[in-house]
């Protein structure tokens, strides 16, 4: 933790304006431990124990140092000025600042459970966030909705959750919605409650993956296409499908309409185009699903490594299968690139989705400490 005076000095060399509520923390996250790797992480669908023994592991995950971090101020927040608006617009400005220069992929704000308690002042929090500027020179952060293949998150006081994900597994680095047409620009994590054990985040650049992902697969997808993204919504009115399974959802659960033209307008309203990527057809048993089917480059805007063929479930735009084998060394590539940290209670950690991906390793709860993580996303 850096001294007051330490902060003086980071304050005034700062050319960010922190509103007098954040300090910056000129060490950022520069620990010198990392997290050993653990082959267990690895995506057991690829990878046995014993093939894990044979292959080439990463030695460790080391402190993300490329976070930009800032502390809240205790002094200046807690004076009777510092509601939870003019703290969001003050962490809104320094974000927004930080991100708009590619050089910074994340900014992390510590010590905000000072004044952000619960999910209820989150939402004070992240309104101020959301406000329209002060200045035209900035952008307006718009809020964007997470549309993933299957249900949606659970949510607190209407905020979404993290990804309900097996907390003994660990959740590989991924951006978020890379399989939309327009994935969201940024994504935030806000830290109510840290696992007792474990629960790192994990964080991967995507111009580091372009540097460890094998070229021949690189060159695979860029010389077929690009990735096929397809998703089938059964209608749920056929007593034939199951409904049990998370990822097979029916339409009308997807888009929260019964109405089929509102169900393709749902999909039309964030970034598909109608109707070659989303239209109705009808199936042998008579009742029809919705087919939204697009096709992804594979590559962010600066030409790296951005998609989720990790997962083995995706063809290439002309239907070439990647074989196991690539998928299977492709799973173990992206491990390369991961850093970890680990939040705790008052961090809130905004990613720039397009250029860094996030995930989190396997954690266990206790009876009184449940690792509750709040996400928002904007454009
Ligand atoms: O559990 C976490 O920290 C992040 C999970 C995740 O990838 C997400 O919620 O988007
Ligand atoms: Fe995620």
């Amino acid at each position: 933790m850096a001294s007051f005076t330490d902060n003086e000095d980071a304050r005034r060399k700062s050319s960010i304006n922190t509103h007098e509520y954040f300090v910056p923390v000129a060490e950022g996250l520069n620990t010198k431990e990392g997290i050993s790797f653990d082959p267990s992480w690895l995506s057991p669908r690829f990878w046995s124990p014993e093939e894990a023994k044979k292959a080439h592991l990463p030695a460790n995950l080391p402190a993300p140092d490329f976070v930009q971090v800032f502390q809240l101020d205790q002094q200046a927040s807690s004076t009777k000025e510092a509601t939870l608006q003019q703290v969001g617009k003050s962490a809104y400005d320094i974000a927004n600042a930080c991100l708009s220069t590619s050089a910074t992929s994340a900014v992390l704000f510590r010590g905000l459970s000072a004044k952000i308690l619960n999910a209820k002042d989150f939402t004070d929090f992240w309104k101020a966030c959301l406000a329209e500027p002060s200045s035209k020179n900035r952008k307006k952060w718009n809020p964007v909705s997470y549309v993933p293949f299957g249900v949606q998150r659970n949510t607190l006081e209407g905020i979404d959750l993290v990804t309900n994900f097996p907390p003994e597994n660990a959740l590989a680095c991924h951006n978020e919605m890379v399989y939309n047409p327009q994935p969201a620009g940024r994504i935030a994590f806000y830290c109510l409650e840290a696992a007792p054990d474990g629960g790192e985040t994990i964080l991967a650049r995507n111009v580091d993956h372009s540097r460890h992902v094998s070229q021949e697969l690189q060159g695979m997808v860029r010389k077929h296409g690009g990735i096929q993204y397809t998703r089938r919504y059964y209608d749920k009115r056929n007593p034939n499908e199951d409904s049990s399974n998370r990822f097979h959802v029916s339409w009308q659960e997807k888009t929260g309409t019964q109405d089929p033209n509102e169900a393709i307008h749902f999909f039309e309203s964030v970034g598909f185009s109608v109707p070659d990527q989303v239209h109705f057809e009808t199936y042998d048993d008579g009742f029809q699903k919705l087919i939204v089917k697009n096709v992804e480059s594979g590559f962010n805007a600066q030409g790296n490594w951005f998609n989720i063929l990790n997962m083995g479930m995706f063809p290439l735009a002309d239907g070439t299968v990647v074989p196991k084998a690539m998928i299977q060394q492709l799973v173990l590539d992206e491990w390369r690139s991961v850093h970890a940290l680990k939040l705790v209670p008052g961090d809130w950690i905004v990613l720039n989705n397009q250029t860094l991906q996030h995930g989190r390793l396997p954690y266990r709860n206790s009876g009184e400490q449940k690792r509750t993580i709040l996400t928002v996303y904007t454009d």
